[in-house]
């Protein structure tokens, strides 16, 4: 049991969950990098005032991609999330995307798009509308990236354009499936990667600085951020201030990107011990050389198995489960296992996301959509009432006269919106209101 993560966490001295105390660990060091805690320290005590706390700048359009060295299981953990998200959510309007780019509808809650569907229900709408992210399965990267050995620098360009980095690392056994150091080591694959991306961002740090039209702000962050590269920490460590990403933004640094850990297990580790694995692969990442404790997070996935019963039906997949020893009596408690229901809302906790809904209140007459929409607390300092006008429509933007404003949560305790609005529920608030998580709002134009 835990068999692979187990034998990770004995090489190197992690005490597992049963108090198992282990022999010595060397990490393999691919770089004459020196750690720099002390320096990080420093520079995180003369940094400016007004820096606020991991800010984030995402793009519209909310891209995920997901890395890692060759066969760690990135294409079959997208197949698996494309294949199983697209049966969730078969009302997707039409789009049309690029290979290797997939939605995924964010759920609502820990639930499955449950206060959508209610939404839905309550305002008779014959569509309800999820909000996406985009996953992007981005080929392998091998040692040297930054350099250009492989796919290098089209690998990086994918990854500059995302706004979150998924990072798959290989902790499934299998003989007949070749790794590219012929060892299986997740440390130490996660620290190749890492290194690159460090590498590849030192790079293209240095040549923007010697150009002297490099002035300003963008210069005083860019040296705080060479600075902490030549100390091997990632960018995002720095917690740098929205002002501060906006003056490097057009670099799409990727140390700078969040990362979330898909520590990759067979299916034993995935479905008879959860817990377990994510112990351990928690306590594996506390080992990696260039990864940011404070803001990066691990996940627990199981390409293979998502790939190959993921598209069951809630009953099929808990019957498998059964048949090799692990039992969900509660379907939901299953269902929470997946990574098309657990990245999406990782990447919802890990980017401040919320959701806000239109379409109720509405008269069918006009529309019988009830649509999610993205939230991103971080971005431009919250989304008013007039800027998701203009995401509705140019003309509802510009004809804006007021918003009606609920919680979802309190709305869905009526019968109808026109119930909840007789009940004094609905709130009127201006262009200038900041929309919270959760809200419904109706925009009233001319
Ligand atoms: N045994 C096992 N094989 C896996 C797992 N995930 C991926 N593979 C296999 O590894 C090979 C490479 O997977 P792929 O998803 O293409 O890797 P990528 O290069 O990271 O995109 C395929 O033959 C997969 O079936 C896993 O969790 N367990
Ligand atoms: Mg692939």
């Amino acid at each position: 049991m835990i068999a692979f993560l187990t034998m990770i966490c004995m090489a190197a001295s992690i005490p597992t969950s049963d108090g198992m105390s282990l022999s010595a660990f060397t990490p393999a060091t691919s770089t004459s990098f020196t750690f720099g805690l002390y320096q990080h320290t420093l520079m995180k005590l003369h940094r400016p005032t007004t820096t606020k706390t991991n800010a984030r700048v995402l793009s519209m359009k909310i891209k995920v991609g997901l890395i890692g060295l060759p066969n760690v299981g990135k294409s079959t953990l997208f197949n698996a999330v494309a294949q199983k998200s697209i049966a969730e959510a078969r009302n997707f309007p039409f789009c049309t995307i690029e290979p290797n780019v997939t939605p995924i509808p964010i759920p609502d809650d820990d639930t499955n798009h449950t206060t959508l569907k209610k939404l839905a229900t309550l305002a008779k709408s014959t569509n309800a509308l999820p909000s996406n992210i985009f996953l992007v399965d981005v080929a392998g990267l091998v040692k040297g990236a930054s350099k250009g050995e492989g796919l290098g620098n089209k690998f990086l360009a994918t990854v500059r354009e995302c706004d979150l980095i998924v990072h798959v690392v290989r902790s499934y056994i299998d003989d007949d499936i070749i790794h590219v150091s012929e060892k299986i080591d997740p440390v130490s694959d996660a620290d190749i990667v890492n290194l690159e991306l460090i590498l590849a961002d030192l790079a293209q740090v240095q040549r923007r600085l010697d150009n002297s039209a490099c002035d300003g702000m963008e210069r005083c962050v860019l040296l705080l951020v060479e600075n902490a590269l030549e100390n091997g920490l990632p960018a995002r460590s720095l917690n740098l201030s929205i002002e501060e990403v906006n003056a490097v933004k057009s670099m799409g640094l990727l140390s700078l990107k969040p990362m979330i850990y898909a520590f990759n297990v067979d299916e034993v580790d995935f479905a008879l011990n959860w817990s377990e694995s994510m112990y351990l692969a928690g306590e594996c990442m506390k080992q990696l050389q260039y990864c940011d404790m404070d803001t990066d997070s691990c996940m627990v996935v199981s390409a293979k198995l998502e790939s190959d019963i993921g598209a069951l039906s809630s009953e099929q997949r808990c019957e498998y489960l059964e048949s090799i020893g692990a039992e969900f009596r509660d379907p939901a408690a299953e269902s929470r296992l997946w990574s098309y229901h657990n990245l999406p809302l990782r990447v919802k906790e890990v980017l401040h996301l919320g959701l806000v809904y239109t379409g109720p209140g509405v008269p069918p007459e006009r529309s019988r959509t009830t649509k999610a929409h993205i939230l991103s607390s971080f971005s431009n300092n919250g989304m008013t009432a007039f800027d998701l006008a203009g995401k509705l429509h140019g003309d509802i933007q510009k004809g804006f006269i007021r918003a009606e404003v609920i919680q979802s949560q309190d709305l869905i305790g009526y019968e109808n919106y026109s119930a909840a609005k007789e009940d004094g529920r609905i709130r009127t608030e201006g262009k200038e209101y900041v929309l919270t998580n959760g809200d419904v709002v109706l925009i009233k134009w001319r």
